[in-house]
């Protein structure tokens, strides 16, 4: 467990504290954030939580969502100097994977930034304020290690705070099946259930609450499932012409990579999804047996994550992103044949 004693004394220490997390977030960054607001709350520490990205429709069950800031909805006032003396970024440890354009001049002026994280860190360079960083690759989840925190602190879990805790490790594990789980991961989540919280209606909300225009887009993702042979990749691809005539939002194509990995016969699975922004976002996924690291093939993308589970944004068309993929692959192949 990683040594919380340095993000106690900074949370005890602030009064006015802002909590951040990663753009397009998933159930891990929206339980991270509520239960963090939720806890803080109970301290009497003054808190706001602002995001880059709506949450999704799924996530819109959990308590606390109602507290739930965006960036595009305020004033420069908002954010002026002086407002916050702590910026807590859950579940996300760069910040560019904030999405946000001016994110170093939102932190600055709060002088202090306590990352709590469980996704392999990257370095940040030249900044303006004093970094402090709980990093644990071997969590589950970014809930998990703030179930350890707040236990740590004495901060009473409420079945509020459990409800959102327990949501982002589901989510983070796909259900308690990924690699990722561990004895205290399944610890963590029955003490999580004896304050109230059922795993069968959080999994309703997030499986089985499905709307038409989900699964017609799940169905053109399904059916454009094309295999490479070179680098042993299953890949499929949405564009905004998908979306549009299908009548869904990007965020509901969560969970697709994971159905396209289950083909035993691939070694990994991309899902590529077009955005507004003519940029395109790449989830990769693997499995332990089949021995491939995505997070390497995310790197030379120029995204991250890990070893199973990784993602990348870029401007490249759908065409040349395979054909890098499969060029990185194939000469890591190369290397360790060597
Ligand atoms: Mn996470």
């Amino acid at each position: 467990m990683p040594n919380f004693t340095k993000a106690i004394n900074l949370i005890k220490a602030s009064e006015k504290i802002l909590i951040l997390t990663h753009k397009n977030p998933d159930g891990d960054a929206v339980g991270s954030v509520l239960s963090l607001s939720l806890a803080l709350d109970n301290l009497n520490k003054n808190n706001d939580i602002i995001l880059k990205d709506k949450i999704p429709k799924v996530l819109e069950f959990l308590p606390g969502k109602e507290k739930i800031k965006y960036f595009e909805d305020l004033s420069e006032d908002d954010l002026a100097d002086g407002k916050y003396d702590l910026v807590i970024l859950a579940d996300c440890a760069e910040l560019e994977r904030t999405g946000v354009e001016n994110i170093e001049e939102i932190i600055k002026p709060a002088k202090n930034l306590l990352i709590i994280d469980h996704h392999p860190e990257r370095e940040i360079t030249n900044a303006d304020f004093k970094i402090t960083k709980i990093i644990n690759s071997r969590s589950s989840s970014a809930a998990e290690m703030l179930f350890e925190l707040f236990t740590e602190m004495e901060i009473k879990i409420t079945k509020d705070i459990a409800q959102c805790l327990l949501t982002g490790i589901f989510t983070d594990t796909g259900g308690f099946q990924h690699a990722n789980v561990s004895p205290r991961t399944l610890e963590v989540a029955a003490e999580l259930m004896k304050r109230g919280p059922r795993i069968n209606k959080i999994s309703q909300n997030i499986f089985n609450s499905k709307t038409i225009p989900s699964i017609k887009i799940w169905g053109r993702a399904l059916a454009r499932i094309e295999t490479d042979p070179e680098s042993g990749m299953s890949v499929s691809y949405i564009d905004k012409q998908d979306l549009e005539k299908c009548g869904a939002s990007r965020d509901e194509l969560s969970g697709v990579v994971n159905i396209i990995n289950t083909i035993s016969d691939s070694k990994f699975s991309l899902l590529l999804t077009e955005g507004d922004d003519q940029k395109i976002s790449g989830s990769l996924r693997s499995e332990e047996y089949k021995g491939v690291d995505v997070s390497k093939i995310a790197h030379g993308l120029g995204g991250g994550g890990h070893k199973l589970a990784s993602g990348f944004e870029t401007k490249d068309d759908i065409k040349s992103i395979v054909s890098k993929i499969s060029g990185l692959v194939s000469k890591k192949e190369k290397d360790s044949s060597d």
